[in-house]
């Protein structure tokens, strides 16, 4: 079902076949088609409306908080097309709070990237990563407007981004977030800070962005381990 919203074969605001059908479909149980539909409903791909059926969802982008993926991904995975203007890419030195999350000295120079990012052009997040590794300043001679970061830290530098630690808080437009992501100045947004490691435990990113608070649904799975006594 993935598959076919990303391939857009089923459309923002379409209504999905009934469970009996998907049942059919694809051989298994009314059940598992029940299952698989809540799933979506939970992950944000899809939402119900109460007597009418299960629709695919229009704007609410869903960042999975189990899985580290990336911008890119996530925009695809919804069937939507990332796109990216780069608006500040330097070496600039980290200030504290910076160096705490990455490990590093206060000055230490690092990869400063500041990047619009937008699906099927429509902005979505202002993202501000900083980067500190071995070499990072040859991140400066990549086209990181047609290139996922994640991407290229993986196949080309050697450090596949495979932990992160995510704040959210809740926040309200400036000026400068209002005129990049369109939207009235005091419009609601999520603010997220992630430190982002490598496989070796070792920080790599350090990004601060800011989403449009009305597109976005961050969403995870929890489980209880034992019950309370
Ligand atoms: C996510 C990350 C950001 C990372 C980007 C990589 C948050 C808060 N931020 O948006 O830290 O730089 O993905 O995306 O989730 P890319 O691979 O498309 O460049």
């Amino acid at each position: 079902m993935r598959e076919r919203v990303r391939a857009g074969e089923w459309k923002p605001g379409d209504l999905i076949p009934s469970e009996r059908e998907l049942g059919e479909t694809y051989g298994i149980s009314r059940m598992t088609a029940r299952q698989a539909i809540t799933d979506l409903v939970n992950e944000g791909l899809f939402y119900r409306e109460q007597g009418k059926g299960t629709f695919v969802s229009r704007n609410k982008i869903t960042q999975q908080l189990i899985r580290l993926t990336g911008f890119t991904e996530d925009i695809r995975a919804r069937g939507q097309q990332p796109s990216t203007k780069v608006l500040s890419a330097q070496m600039s030195p980290a200030n504290e709070v910076t160096a705490e999350r990455l490990r590093i000295q206060t000055g230490q120079i690092v990869f400063y990237l500041q990047r619009l990012r937008l699906a099927d052009g429509e902005p979505l997040a202002i993202e501000s990563s900083q980067l500190s590794f071995k070499g990072c300043e040859k991140l400066l001679e990549e086209d990181l407007e047609q290139n996922s970061l994640y991407r290229l830290l993986e196949t080309k530098y050697g450090l596949p981004p495979m932990e992160a630690e995510q704040e959210l808080e809740a926040g309200l437009a400036g000026n400068e977030e209002a005129q990049l992501l369109k939207i009235p100045v005091g419009s609601s947004v999520l603010f997220t800070r992630r430190t982002t490691y490598t496989d070796r435990n070792q920080p790599i990113e350090y990004a601060k962005s800011v989403y449009c608070g009305n597109k976005y649904t961050f969403y995870t799975h929890m489980k209880r381990e034992q019950l309370v006594p």
